[in-house]
């Protein structure tokens, strides 16, 4: 992939939506919750660009960037946080309940590992019907510590199934650092014990993430099987709406922000000559406009509706 200004405008959008929900939650203009992951913007666009149409990708409850940079309607994205028929639960699912198999994307999913085996299991099903499927599953460095993540890679090693773990390592499970929390901080090394391939990658620098996954989905979608990746990057948010952030210090924050996903694209474009200082701008205010019409859509849609939602279920 050589990234380029519609990439940036895809992060912009991303951190913009997620800007904007995270106010909305605090006026108490949405209910319930998110969670968003402004600063891993390059995470999910880099994995998306690596991916086929046919591929499919899982998610996890930080969902939204991943979602939209697979070709989601963040129009939807947002009508579903606002409980609306037109979101793609209809209203009902919310922020960890979306799922659009239309376009390769099954499901931000709340259980902490929970989408590990759901992988598994559609690269299975693409196995055996040699589909030419691959499946990028996305998980946290607090998932790699459940069980499941333990279960879902063995199976896939042992089954050769074509699915990559593709860890999002953003030094933080809620308030807990993963010195606190991992025993070995290298989540990648875990392939080892599997006999699979393990890979650390720069979640800030998308073309060398997407190089990464690339490499990785085309080699289990020759057959080879599955692979784990570890992608370093850093939540600027909170770990969800209103987090205080108690745990980790400004000056952290401060740090890990000079590494920021959209300013070294930016920096990327200017110097090799494919942007100029305007066009730069001009992504800002194109994100502002999607995202101003992706409140107005989700604002005058209908309200989540038992009675369509049952009818449709059954129909
Ligand atoms: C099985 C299960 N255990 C615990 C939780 C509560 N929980 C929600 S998010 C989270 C932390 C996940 O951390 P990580 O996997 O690093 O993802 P991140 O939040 O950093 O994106 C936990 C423990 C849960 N949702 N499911
Ligand atoms: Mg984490």
């Amino acid at each position: 992939m050589k990234a380029t200004l519609a990439d940036l405008t895809t992060m912009r959008i991303i951190r913009l939506f997620e800007e904007t929900i995270e106010k909305f939650f605090l006026e108490g203009r949405i209910m319930g919750t998110a969670h968003t992951c402004v600063g891993q913007e390059g995470v999910a666009v880099g994995i998306a660009a690596a991916l086929k149409p046919q591929d499919a990708m899982t998610s996890t409850h930080r969902g939204h960037g991943h979602f939209i940079a697979r070709g989601a309607d963040p129009a939807r994205v947002m009508a579903e946080l606002f409980g609306r028929d037109t979101g793609y639960s209809h209203g009902y699912g919310g922020s960890q309940m979306m799922m659009a198999p239309e376009i390769g994307f099954y499901g931000a999913n709340g259980i902490t590992a929970g989408s590990m085996a759901f992988a598994a299991g559609l690269a299975m099903e693409a196995k055996v019907h040699k589909t030419g499927r691959v499946v990028a599953c996305i998980l946290g460095d607090g998932a790699s510590n459940e069980g499941m993540f333990h279960e879902a890679i063995n199976l896939a090693a042992l089954w050769k199934l074509p699915v990559v773990y593709i860890v999002e390592n953003n030094r933080y499970a809620m308030s807990t650092p993963i010195s606190v929390g991992l025993a070995n901080p290298v989540v990648c090394d875990r392939a080892a014990a599997y006999g699979i391939p393990g890979k650390r990658t720069d979640g800030n620098d998308i073309e060398g993430l997407c190089a990464a996954v690339s490499e990785l989905v085309e080699s289990a979608r020759a057959g080879n099987g599955p692979a784990l990746l570890e992608v370093l990057t850093y939540r600027f948010s909170g770990h969800s709406k209103g987090d205080p952030r108690v745990y980790r210090t400004r000056e952290e924050e401060n740090e890990a922000r000079k590494n920021d996903p959209i300013t070294n694209l930016e920096k990327l474009l200017l110097s090799r000559g494919e942007a100029t200082p305007e066009q730069l701008e001009q992504t800002k205010s194109e994100a502002e406009s999607v995202i101003n019409r992706c409140v107005e859509f989700a604002e005058n849609s209908p309200s989540a509706d038992a009675a369509r939602f049952k009818a449709r279920l059954f129909a």
